[in-house]
Formats: structure tokens, sequence, C-alpha cells
């Protein structure tokens, strides 16, 4: 399985992650990514390899305007009104608050265009957004000239980012990206799987009204886990959407037995949707000792998902999402592609 990857990624790294109260060096940090590409390295796969410049249509097909241009321009902003941190959103428009409506002032459009406020953006983030987005292409692009699967280490990761909106360390959907390159470029049915932790609400948002993509999530329960506010299993999609969302939200403690069948589960309704390609997005963060989460996977259970997913047997594209147990996050993500690989 070739690998996509864009040393870019190295230009988003914010010295600032408000957590608890504090700030503490990012859980989403640049040195995740070098775990990976040593475990690929150690475990025989080819040399990743560099994404071309990123196709902006798709992205503006599916993103507003005007958070795409705040991405772009919110660091020059942000210094031109005498800001001296990163940015970091303080301020949002909640409930019975104007809601359509961006301010003229960046503080007011950095809340406005985010949905948490642990994500900083500093002066390359978008261009390493781009980057990785350019990689999920890539990746795209190399299953749909008939690779049977291909794996973009994306960084920034993007399941939380929604059409409108960045945080919980994403700027844009790399998922979502890659679903709609498999229709535009012809494929009838297409799902997205995300193995995260954490729910995937930015995917599951972009295309919750849609019945063209079959979204499904495995995650830590709302009431328990962030992204809080989305996530629950009554959410199965709306208009011609319904009944293409599925949600799997599980509690505190989670050990594999639970999780694996869900994951069943999952498989199922995308085997019984009839999608033509699948989309992972793979998150190794349900690790038992990751900092952040709350389930208890092992790293031999990460290559018994990949197997199970493989048994799908569709063309699949997976986006690398999150991971913050530093030590074992390229075991644990290369378990799942290799996986996938012996099955
Ligand atoms: C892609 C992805 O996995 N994003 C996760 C975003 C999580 N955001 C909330 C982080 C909360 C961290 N709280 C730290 C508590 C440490 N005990
Ligand atoms: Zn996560």
């Amino acid at each position: 399985m070739q690998t996509f990857f864009s040393e870019e990624h190295r230009k988003h790294f914010p010295q600032a992650e408000l957590s608890g109260g504090q700030f503490v060096t990012p859980y989403e940090r640049p040195s995740r990514v070098e775990y990976i590409l040593r475990r690929l390295n150690e475990r025989g796969f080819d040399t990743p390899i560099a994404p071309q410049t990123p196709d902006m249509t798709v992205l503006r097909g599916l993103c507003d305007p005007g958070y795409l241009e705040f991405l772009e321009t919110c660091w020059d902003e942000w210094v031109a009104e005498g800001m001296a941190g990163e940015i970091i959103a303080g301020n949002f428009p909640a409930r019975r608050m104007q809601i359509s409506r961006p301010p003229r002032n960046i503080d007011g459009k950095v809340g406005y265009y985010s949905l948490a406020s642990e994500t900083a953006i500093t002066a390359g983030t978008w261009e390493a957004a781009l980057s990785s987005m350019a990689s999920a292409q890539a990746a795209q692009r190399a299953v749909a000239a008939g690779a049977r699967a291909a794996f973009a280490l994306c960084r920034p990761p993007g399941h939380h980012a929604t059409a409108d909106m960045y945080g919980g360390y994403c700027f844009i959907n790399n998922a979502a990206i890659v679903a709609q390159m498999f229709r535009d470029q012809g494929a009838g049915r297409v799902a997205v799987l995300d193995i995260d932790f954490h729910h995937g609400n930015g995917t599951q948002d972009i295309f919750y009204g849609r019945g063209d993509v079959f979204f499904a999530s495995l995650h830590g329960a709302p009431e328990d886990a962030f992204p809080y506010y989305l996530g629950y299993a009554d959410e199965t999609g709306a208009g011609d959407g319904e009944g293409a969302n599925v949600n799997y939200p599980m509690a505190p403690g989670t050990p594999y037995a639970p999780w694996a069948e869900a994951l069943e589960d999952a498989l199922a309704r995308i085997r019984a949707y009839g999608a033509e390609a699948l989309v992972v997005s793979l998150g190794v963060d349900a690790y038992k000792d990751d900092p952040i989460s709350f389930f208890k996977l092992d790293s031999p259970d990460f290559m018994d998902a990949g197997r199970r997913i493989a048994k799908l047997g569709l063309p699949t594209v997976f986006c690398m999402e999150g991971g913050y147990a530093i030590e074992a996050v390229g075991i644990n993500t290369v378990n799942v592609l290799e996986g996938f690989n012996g099955a």
C-alpha cells in the first residue's frame, strides 16, 4: 500500500493548546508523523510519495467561501490587529445569537469560524492544512487509478472540520474531500468509516442531508467525550440523507470486543448500502494509553480491525486522523494497514 505524505505539515506547529485551564504543548504535534513514518519503513512499506499541489476546486465546492478566505487571511489580520500570540478562539455565536453574520473584527471572526478553542492557528497553518488535503487527494487518485488501497498520512487531521468551522485540531475535512472526489469521478455511492476515538462531527455534518455518501462513526459517547454536542445514536441523517448516517457512541472504558461488534455492524451497514468506494478516517486514539481518550483497545486489536475492514473488498483510502500516545501511534496506525493488507 502506497503512502502519500507532505513534509509541509511542519508549517503547522502551534506552541499552545488550552487544556484544563493551562496552555500545554499541543497533543497534535509534528512528531506524531515521525513515529508513523519510522514504523512504515520498519515494516517494509514503500517510501512515501509527496503529493502534487492541492486541487482547490473540490475544496471550494465543499466549503463556505467565507471560511476558506478566513483560513487564508486570518493570520495576517491577527498580526495586523496587534495580537501578540497565536490565534485562539475566545468567543462563539452561542444559543440565540447570530450564526449567519460573520463579524468584521478578526477576534470575532475567529470564534465565528471555529467550534472549539483548543486548536491554535499560526503563520503556516493554512499551507499545512492544504498540504494535508493534497496527500488525501493523491491517495484518492492512486485508488481511482486502480490501487486496492492507499494511505494518506494527513497532518493536520480533518474529521472535526465542517464546511465552515475548524477545531479539534482540524481545518480541512480530508476524508470528505476524498469521498466527494470519488463521487465526482462517477462512483454512485461512497462510504466514510470513522474509527477515530472522537466523533467525526465534521464529516457527518457535511453529508448529513445527502444520500450519496454514507457515514459511520465509532466514538466516545457525546455525554462524556469531545466534541460533546454531536454523535448520538439517534442522528440518522436528514432529507435525502435519512438512513445514511450511523453513530456508535460508546462508554468510558469500552474494550475491544464491543468496539469490534460496533465495527462489524458498521461494515454490514456499508455493505448493505452498496458503497463502491470506502474512505477510512483512521485515528488510533481508541488505544488504551491515549492521553485524551477513554477506550481500551490494545495494539493487536488495530490489526484485527484492519482485517475486518479489508473484508468489505472495496477500493479504500485511509486518511490519518488522531492518535496521541506518541510512542505507540506508529505501531497502531501501521497495524491497521498491515491487518488490511494481510486479509
Ligand atoms: C482529530 C482528533 O482526534 N481531535 C481530537 C480533538 C480533541 N479536543 C479536545 C482535547 C481535550 C484535551 N483534554 C486533555 C485532558 C487531559 N487529561
Ligand atoms: Zn480523535
